[in-house]
């Protein structure tokens, strides 16, 4: 604390043990290859099966993989969707659980060919349309748009997205977490899976992004590959993969390409060294993790627990007789550390 709090007033911190996340919905499309999808009511976490209107999206030959930037797999499974058609194809699915928001959204998408026509992922509040992932319907360039559907379709262009290449899309939404208090989604293209994203591509804010329903299309039947769409309380819910191991020859826990970079010799094990530094960090000028939690400086260090997000209960307590102190406010926050951070501090200031 910067300064000494005055008077029968003073905070309290409580850190609660994080909530582990879970997948709200999962629809990877285990069906057979080149059926409507009208009537399919695989997956989990849905109200009853697709239904079309207009035209059925279908199941495609295959299912689609993807791999992200340090060689980790998403799970899959399955077939995908695919609106291809003669006509507008358009195919819809209700959510078992009533309304969300606060939840992260993935899925998979692929836009085979250069076109001018409107493919997308919506979704919808009953009826009304409320935010949507879709390529421009204006031009043959190849874009991802994240669109608020509930205000002129405002958009905003993640300046992502290549024909022909299956792209991973994370959408994050936040109830009242946008500005002056609207609702928030953040988009993410590509994403790693190993923390948090925290740079969104695309971010658009609206006054109420609440959803129960999915919609997938593609205008006059051109085509949109989508597959493997989950919904979760966290991202680790909707980006669950297989790590690739990592190569190290010698079993020193330093990787073949670290000591590459260290230009040391892979196949001679370092482990001895590796555990002296472990033992003795203040010898190497370093902190071990019981050292940086003692860095608080006034304030309180935190470390998180795996890449969840850090829950505060912050409660302002006052007294009539410095013995008793019940809870004057109660504050409660979620703080997500950004990707490749491990500890947060906390500092509490009389201003
Ligand atoms: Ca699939
Ligand atoms: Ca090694």
């Amino acid at each position: 604390m910067k300064n000494p709090m005055h008077g029968l007033l003073a905070g309290f911190l409580v850190i609660t043990v994080p909530a582990h996340g879970a997948e709200l919905a999962y629809e990877s499309f285990d069906y057979s290859a080149s059926v409507p999808l009208t009537t399919l009511a695989g997956g989990s976490g849905w109200w009853e099966a697709w239904f079309e209107d207009g035209a059925p999206v279908a199941t495609g030959s295959d299912g689609l993989t993807y791999t992200d930037g340090f060689g980790n797999v998403l799970d899959v499974a399955g077939k995908c969707a695919d609106t291809t058609g003669t006509a507008t194809t358009r195919s819809l699915r209700d959510l078992s659980g009533g309304l969300l928001n606060d939840v992260w959204i993935s899925f998979l998408w692929q836009l085979p060919t250069s076109n001018s026509k409107f493919e997308g992922v919506s979704f919808y509040r009953g009826l009304q349309q409320a935010f949507s992932i879709s390529n421009p319907s204006t031009t043959t360039t190849s874009r991802i748009l994240l669109t608020n559907n509930l205000f002129a379709n405002t958009g905003s262009d993640t300046q992502k997205g290549l024909f022909g290449t299956t792209h991973f899309i994370v959408l994050r939404l936040t109830k009242g977490g946008g500005t002056g208090g609207a609702d928030r989604i953040e988009a993410f293209i590509d994403p790693l899976f190993s923390g948090n994203p925290s740079s969104p591509d695309a971010v658009v804010n609206g006054t109420n992004f609440d959803f129960d329903r999915v919609r997938l299309a593609g205008s006059d039947g051109s085509p949109l590959l989508v597959d493997e769409l989950r919904i979760g309380t966290s991202y680790a819910d909707v980006s669950p993969h297989d790590a690739v191991p990592v190569a190290d020859a010698d079993g020193d826990g330093l990787s073949d390409a670290q000591e590459a970079v260290l230009g040391l010799d892979p196949n001679v094990s370092n482990a001895a060294l590796v555990a002296a530094i472990q033992a003795h960090p203040d010898w190497f000028d370093l902190y071990n993790s019981a050292g940086i939690l003692s860095l608080g400086n006034g304030g309180v260090v935190l470390a998180q627990t795996g890449n969840e997000p850090v829950n505060f209960v912050f409660e302002v307590q006052h007294s009539d007789n410095l013995n008793s102190w019940p809870v004057l406010e109660t504050f409660n926050r979620q703080v997500v550390l950004p990707e490749g951070k491990n500890f947060l501090r906390v500092t509490l200031e009389n201003r």
